[in-house]
């Protein structure tokens, strides 16, 4: 843990600039009617968890370049996850990757997460890489596969990861299905389907009445030619063979591009399907970014959805589940997590900031010009200051890179930890 003197420390040095910044933007939010702390008490709310695979370098098929200083095991990515949550008071989950990260001691972890004020969010199933000494290969698909002893394999494993969640209070098992194909011909595709939706409802019918499964879906990669769940309408009419407590889950990289995210993100939040989010940042695709860093304004627009369909009472969609899901090769690992949070903070308030009664009359009355000026003038806002003072607020960094980098924490790591390589992709 970090000692609280050097937050408060940084704080201090940073606090009249921060004033200054924050007092134009409550002068400049009170002559539009917003009161500023409403704002700031909806983002000390909001909590993304992050993924215990984005705590090392990593995101490429190719070479990795670690710093050293990355966590080891489960208990040093709950540490890890401690540290950032410390500095920023918004990250106060840990998603679990099995078997990446399989509990030796569930009652250990349990304490050791109180003490790091965490939980874990989802767990997160593995058909995509064959572990040592497994008895059949997912090489041609897991869920999906021909033969029923594969299937069966990937639905145990899946149900597996739900009891290890159980030991430790999650309730949310997420599948992202790797299964496909690489060339014309090589699968029926109507029968993979059906495989994939018999896979996926046996295990659904083992997961306690509590839980929620999320769908994802990628239209490409690893397989090039077709994938068995490759866009949001595949993961929706999964989930509704399912059950009502499979919901889809939008990973950001996973559209082609130009996608028009924030009118998926509009349809299923209608459909009351939207289950979560995976955020990062993409030019191409996967690319696991940094979130925010490609498409500011299309980010803008997925958040300014999300919130529309948040504060309208007719949606009838369950709370979100908010998640980074990034692993890459160049920034520090904590320091680029705490720069995501921070992007989609940022974004969440901007969104929080639009006039909606305005934007609804200029959509009424086809007012096309006035629409996209009201959410171009939010966007445009800084906002930043409001993230800082919900942070300083909850007991955090006013700036918590800044603070990471003052207080040599990663060196502090690399000393205790060495030359440290963490499990992940
Ligand atoms: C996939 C997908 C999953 C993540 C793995 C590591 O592309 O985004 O959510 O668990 O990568
Ligand atoms: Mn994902
Ligand atoms: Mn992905």
């Amino acid at each position: 843990m970090l000692s609280n003197d050097i937050i408060q420390q940084h704080n201090e040095k940073l606090q009249a600039d921060h004033q200054f910044r924050l007092a134009y933007l409550t002068e400049l939010l009170d002559r539009k009617g917003i009161d500023i702390q409403t704002i700031i008490d909806k983002i000390k709310a909001f909590q993304v968890a992050i993924p215990s695979w984005a705590l090392g370098t990593g995101g490429t098929r190719f070479g990795r370049f670690p710093n050293g200083g990355e966590p080891r095991n489960l208990e040093e990515k709950i540490e890890d996850v401690g540290l950032i949550h410390q500095l920023n008071r918004s990250s106060n989950s840990i998603s679990l990757h099995i078997p990446w990260d399989i509990p030796s001691d569930a009652n250990a972890i349990k304490q050791l997460l109180k003490a790091n004020d965490l939980t874990i969010d989802s767990v997160n199933s593995n058909t995509f890489q064959d572990q040592k000494d497994q008895p059949y290969s997912y090489k041609f698909g897991s869920l999906s596969h021909t033969k029923s002893e594969v299937r069966d394999l990937a639905i145990q494993h899946n149900i597996q990861c739900v009891e290890y969640g159980k030991m430790l209070d999650s309730k949310v098992l997420t599948v992202w299905l790797a299964d496909g194909s690489n060339f014309p011909g090589q699968s029926h595709m109507r029968s993979a389907y059906q495989r994939t939706s018999d896979s996926l409802s046996s295990i659904y019918k083992s997961m306690p009445d509590d839980w929620t499964m999320l769908i994802e879906y990628k239209p490409y990669e690893p397989h090039f030619y077709s994938m068995v769940i490759p866009d949001w309408g595949t993961s929706y009419s999964l989930c509704q063979t399912v059950g009502k407590n499979a919901q889809v889950l939008v990973d950001l990289g996973h559209h082609l591009p130009n996608t028009n995210i924030e009118q998926i993100v509009g349809r299923l939040m209608h459909f009351g399907r939207l289950g979560g989010f995976h955020f990062n940042g993409s030019m191409y695709g996967d690319d696991d970014l940094t979130t925010g860093s490609i498409k500011p304004y299309q980010f803008f627009l997925i958040f300014n959805e999300l919130v529309d369909g948040m504060q309208d009472p007719s949606v009838k969609n369950p709370p979100l589940a908010w998640m980074i899901d990034a692993s890459h090769n160049t920034k520090d690992p904590i320091e680029d997590l705490l720069q995501s949070v921070n992007a989609i903070l940022t974004t969440y308030a901007k969104a929080l900031l639009v006039d909606r009664v305005a934007l609804a009359d200029a959509q009424e009355n086809n007012d096309v010009l006035r629409a996209e000026e009201l959410l171009r003038d939010t966007f445009m806002t800084d906002a930043r200051a409001l993230v800082a003072e919900a942070s300083r607020q909850a007991g955090g960094a006013i700036d918590p890179i800044a603070t990471f980098r003052g207080g040599k924490i990663r060196s502090g790591l690399v000393d205790k930890r060495g030359f440290s390589v963490a499990t992940g992709l």
